[in-house]
Parts: C-alpha cells; structure tokens; sequence
C-alpha cells in the first residue's frame, strides 16, 4: 500500500507512534510517506520504504498567524498526487483531519486523480483539551467525523470524544505500542554510577514528559520529596516544555535541587529507562500513557494517576501502581514500597515487562492498522472523478 502519515515532529507521544508506525510499515513492504513540519523526532534512521516531505508555511506580513492548516493541505495534495496514495493517516485532529479531508476533498475534484482513503487517529489532548474546547468542537468532530476511518488509542479516549465532542463516527479502539526488539533493559552500569554517585543504596527515580501542565511536574518534585524522606535516592527529569521551570523552582524550594538531575530532551530514553528504579507519571489526564509503556519494557514500575487510558496499561499492584492525580501521599507510599523491597520490584517489573511483550508489542498492533487500512479501502472503494459531488461544478 503507498500511505501517507501526518503527524507532529515535536517530542510527544502522537508523533513517536506515527513516526513508529511509519517504520514499522515500511518493514513490512509497504510505501510509506511521512509528512510533517520538519523529520519527527525518532524518524532520523535510513530505510527502504520510508520517505520525508516536510511541509513549508511561508509567512506573509498580513498574516498575523502561520497558515499551517493550508500548506499541509496543500502538501498532502502534492504527495499524493505524485505518489497514488491509498491512505492518508493523520495523527492527531487537530488540525491534521482537517487537512487530510480539506486534501481529500481538493483531489477528487481534479479530473483522473487517485482519492485516497483518509484515516484519522485520536491521540488525547486533540479530543479532551483542544478538540472539546468551544474554539475548536464543530470544526474539529465535522473533519473527524469526515474520515473513512477514525481510531483512537485507547478505550477511555473512545468514550471520552463520544461524551465530550459531537462526533458520531464509529471509532475503533487501536492501542499504542513498541518496538520490542528495541524497547527493552540494557544494564549499563558505568551510566548508572554517573547518576547515583557510584553509593549502590542510592535509587534512581524517572520522570521523562513534555513538560505541559497535564503533566503536572510539580507533583513529580512533591512525590520525590517524600520518597526522599525513606529512600536515598535521585530524580531524573527527561524532556522539556513549559513546567520544567516550575518543577525546578519546587526542587529548590524543598532544598531538593542536589538530588534532581535535569536532563531536557533525549532523543534515546531507553539507556535512561534501563538504569532507573522507578517512574513517576502522576498526569491530571492521560488518553494511554506511552511513556509509562516505555518504562514497562524496560523493567522500571510505573507509579502513575488512575486517569484515562492508564487502567488499561497497568493492572494496580501487579504491572504498577495507580492513584487518585491528588493523592501524593499514596503515591509516593507505593514508590517507598517497591523501592525498599527488592522482592516485589522485581516480580512488578517482570509482570510488567510480560503485559507489554503479551499486547503492546509492534507485531501484535500493526496488523491491526494494516487491517484496518484494507477495511477502509474494501468498505468503500476509492471516490472517483466521476462519482465526487463536487466534480460537476
Ligand atoms: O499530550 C498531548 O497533548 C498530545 C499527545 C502527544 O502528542 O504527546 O499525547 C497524547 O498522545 C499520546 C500518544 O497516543 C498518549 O500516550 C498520551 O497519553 C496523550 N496525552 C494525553 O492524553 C495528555
């Protein structure tokens, strides 16, 4: 098949399973054709299959605002006019579906031109933050409901855009997943003594985010601090946004700033993942939670919110640990627990490990995608010329 996959290249979780699925696609003998603003984070790697078109928002001086939602239409219509794609995939709604029907729309109605199929996938804060907002609903549940196919990565996200966007399209429910072969512990030692002093009593706890206030990174510095009271132990901040100032001021406030070790945006987080004991995610919301996944396959536990898609990742007391966002103390009861019994760290970090490889793995969830796509294509053929509405104007 030749798709087309929309995405986002800033750090974030949507642009990661696009980039992901794009590679994983390509491997297996599909043509695929990522598009985005510049190369998604993660996409950098050489392979047979896989190809670049970054999309260029000229800015003009009467625009008082980029006009990203045209030229992406725009390179859409480029790609795949030259490229016959089946499928365009766009990551995120907003405003990717948009795009992609606005693309959809431009191409059936040039005489002879391939339509493709347009597949939108729901990642979270386009459904619960931006797409439910007033600013945004009618525009975005009309391009969404516009889709030959929409997914969404979890559950708790399906029922999420029923309850807070008129949108009546049928979603189906296609999790998030992971490059097992690469997701996986490797015990690096040497990187491990550069974090804890080379003191083996000293625990490693993880936090890797984007930094938004969803994440809540000044509860990560207060579950820390209790930790701390029980546990030596070090905090690594993984990534960057607009509460890394907060979080930092909150370490310093606490007389913590010694303990906690910021370290912005990596593009490899599974060395960081490998050497860590524990990972924080205590998020206000959370549609799935791919980094908590992440640490699952690298053995570390996840002490996470019970919000969102997070119940269908981790089963409490025997993947991880979920609590109420507010509850820092529980939180932090449970981080204590696994880090002073290195009994039930490891039966956690095994169950956990095993709940990935059993139903988050690539090859377990990206068939279910390339069905998908075929579905979307047999389910109606392509709309041709002839047949589009708007060809007769
Ligand atoms: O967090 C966002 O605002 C958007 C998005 C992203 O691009 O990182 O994150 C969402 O999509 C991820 C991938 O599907 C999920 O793992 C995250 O849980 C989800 N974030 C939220 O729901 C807050």
């Amino acid at each position: 098949m030749n798709v087309g996959i929309v995405c986002y290249a800033s750090v974030g979780g949507s642009g990661i399973v696009a980039t992901e699925l794009a590679k994983a696609l390509a491997d297996r003998g599909h043509q695929v054709r990522l598009i985005s603003t510049e190369m998604p984070f993660r996409a950098s790697n050489l392979r047979v299959g896989l190809a670049f078109h970054a999309v260029q928002t000229p800015g003009y001086p009467l625009f008082r605002e980029p006009q990203y939602l045209l030229s992406l239409a725009n390179k859409i219509v480029q790609v795949s006019r030259e490229y016959q794609l089946d499928i365009i995939h766009a990551h995120y709604a907003i405003p990717h579906a948009a795009a992609a029907y606005l693309a959809r729309q431009i191409l059936a109605n040039r005489p002879g031109t391939k339509v493709p199929h347009v597949i939108t996938t729901l990642h979270g804060t386009d459904v619960t933050l931006i797409g439910s907002d007033s600013s945004y609903s009618e525009t975005a549940a009309f391009c969404i409901d516009q889709s030959d196919g929409v997914t969404a990565v979890s559950e708790s996200l399906r029922d999420d855009t029923y309850r807070e966007m008129p949108v009546r399209a049928d979603i189906r429910v296609i999790p998030n997943f992971l490059d097992c072969s690469y997701h996986h512990r490797s015990e690096n030692p040497v990187l491990r003594a550069r974090f804890t002093g080379e003191d083996p009593e000293t625990k490693l706890v993880i936090h890797v985010s984007n930094f938004r206030p969803v994440k809540r990174a000044e509860a990560v510095i207060d579950i820390f601090d209790r930790i701390r009271q029980r546990v030596p132990s070090r905090l690594l901040l993984v990534g960057d946004g607009p509460d890394l100032d907060k979080a930092g001021r909150r370490a310093r406030e606490l007389g913590l700033a010694d303990a906690v070790e910021q370290l912005g945006e990596q593009e490899e987080v599974v060395p960081l993942l490998s050497v860590s004991d524990l990972f924080l995610l205590p998020s206000e919301r959370e549609s799935f939670g791919l980094a908590a996944l992440e640490a699952m396959a690298c053995q570390v536990p996840v002490v996470a919110s019970r919000v969102g898609g997070l119940p269908e990742i981790i089963d409490h007391g025997v993947t991880g640990f979920l609590h109420p966002p507010d509850d820092i103390d529980a939180m932090a009861a449970s981080a204590v627990a696994m880090l002073t019994d290195p009994a039930s760290h490891r039966v956690v970090s095994e169950a956990a490990l095993a709940a990935v490889l059993q139903r988050f793995c690539a090859n377990e969830i990206v068939p279910r995608y390339e069905a998908f796509y075929q579905e979307v294509i047999d389910r109606e053929p392509t709309p041709s010329f002839a047949t589009s509405p708007l060809a007769h104007r």
